[in-house]
């Protein structure tokens, strides 16, 4: 290890974590030592603009004062009861949540994947005793260029190799149909389907966007075949895509919906299925729980960062400012590009492939003061903060648009 480093440089840390740590990413070599709204600061005080906002988990900006002193307003009370009693936080968090999203119930995790599992668990089992299909032989279908977490059952339906390998065996009951082809889903079919579930835009996937029209033909497929339309809109939601929920882009409302990250502000973990009565009325008390899920502390952080994300008008700002971004981009005239695609505040610049991939890019960025994250090798993503300005996006461009079109 650098011993003779000391914390004011960068590879003191990065020393620390490749003799430490577990090499399950491949991070850029940026050492954070502090943020606030856009903007991160690094151990030798270089400044950059953050184009990834922790995958959408700040969407209200880094270190939000609000989400800061209900975190320390609460911590200074009580942070964590267990569900085996009650605490002040967790039934306002329930009424706020389910009187913004407009869904009658909440059941609160910590992880996205926990959400997740949650929401599969509850599809499984209101098809056993609502729908009537028979015990063991629910099936999901969910689509091709997934990602909804690294759990052993949610990387049982994912398509991408490095995500499964060396983990088998895997969990059985899902069917793999392409994202975007609503006949495939129909033909997918069987008395068996209890449900259907999709991210409304493939954000690892590469930031997809479903062709215009998909959800509403989703909705009436699984409303004509009594299956539940589930949207993950871990990524996708609370403002991202510059409505309060990706699916409000066709006007569609799934039956259920799985949130995390942005819900606490980045603060805490804190994460959430919302539904029915009925669909969220199949757990009875001991089905399933968590020993973090519902906790005060969550619960206080969750409710700033909805208040936030209502009284400042994230989802607005997402919408007009991810139009000018990506109006920005589009003007870039690179040899490099291939598209430039996304909604709202969640951008993805597709590489044509003899751009060498989009990692060295990334590269380049970094040193040029924008901090992003390549996904699928040839895109870049851009995902700010939801409370970037005008002016915050022409000091980006200044910088993206010489690295777009370098060599
Ligand atoms: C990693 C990706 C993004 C998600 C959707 C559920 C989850 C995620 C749509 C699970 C989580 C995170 C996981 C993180 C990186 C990041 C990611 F690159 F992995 F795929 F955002 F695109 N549904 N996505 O995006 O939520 O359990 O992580 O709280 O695993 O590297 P989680």
């Amino acid at each position: 290890m650098a011993l003779h480093l000391n914390e004011s440089q960068a590879e003191y840390f990065i020393a620390l974590e490749e003799q430490y740590g577990a090499h399950n990413y491949h991070p850029l070599d940026v050492v954070v030592r502090e943020a606030s709204g856009v903007w991160v600061t690094d151990v030798e005080g270089k400044r950059y603009l953050d184009c990834l906002s922790a995958y959408s988990a700040v969407n209200q900006g880094h270190a939000h004062p609000r989400l800061q002193q209900a975190l320390i307003d609460q911590a200074q009370r009580v942070t964590l009861t267990s569900r085996a009693f009650r605490n002040d936080q967790l039934g306002p968090f329930y009424r706020e949540l389910c009187e913004l999203t407009g869904y009658a119930r909440a059941l609160p995790m910590n992880s996205g994947a926990e959400a997740v599992e949650t929401a599969l668990k509850a599809a499984r089992k209101w098809g056993y005793t609502v729908k009537g299909v028979p015990e063991g032989q629910a099936e999901i279908i969910v689509c091709d260029n997934n990602f909804a977490g690294r759990t052993i059952s949610i990387i049982s339906f994912s398509t991408e190799p490095q995500y499964r390998a060396g983990f088998g065996p895997f969990t059985p009951g899902f069917k793999i149909v392409p994202f975007g082809d609503a006949a495939a889903l129909e033909a997918a079919i069987t008395p068996h389907t209890v449900a259907f579930f999709f991210e409304p835009i493939q954000g690892e996937g590469g930031i997809i966007l479903a062709p215009d029209g998909y959800l509403k033909q989703v909705r009436e497929i699984c409303n004509r075949h009594n299956i539940l339309m589930i949207a993950d809109e871990i990524q996708t939601g609370l403002g991202r895509t510059g409505k309060l929920f990706a699916s409000d882009h066709e006007g569609v409302r799934a039956d259920m919906v799985t949130l995390g990250k942005a819900l606490s502000g980045g603060f805490y973990p804190v994460s959430a299925v919302v539904a029915s009565d009925e669909i969220l009325g199949v757990f009875h008390p001991g089905d399933h729980g968590s020993t973090f899920g519902g906790n005060p502390l969550g619960c206080a952080v969750a409710r700033a960062a909805l208040q936030v994300l209502q009284e400042e008008n994230l989802a607005q700002n997402a919408a007009e400012m991810g139009a000018y971004f990506m109006e920005r981009l589009e003007e870039v005239n690179s040899p490099h590009i291939l598209e430039v695609r996304g909604r709202g505040l969640l951008i993805g610049v597709e590489l044509k492939p003899s751009a060498g991939g989009a990692r060295r890019f990334c590269e380049a960025l970094q040193s040029a003061g924008i901090l992003c994250k390549e996904t699928h090798q040839h895109i870049i993503r851009f995902a700010p903060p939801l409370v970037i300005s005008r002016q915050e996006i022409d000091w980006a461009m200044e910088r993206i648009d010489p690295v777009l079109k370098m060599a």
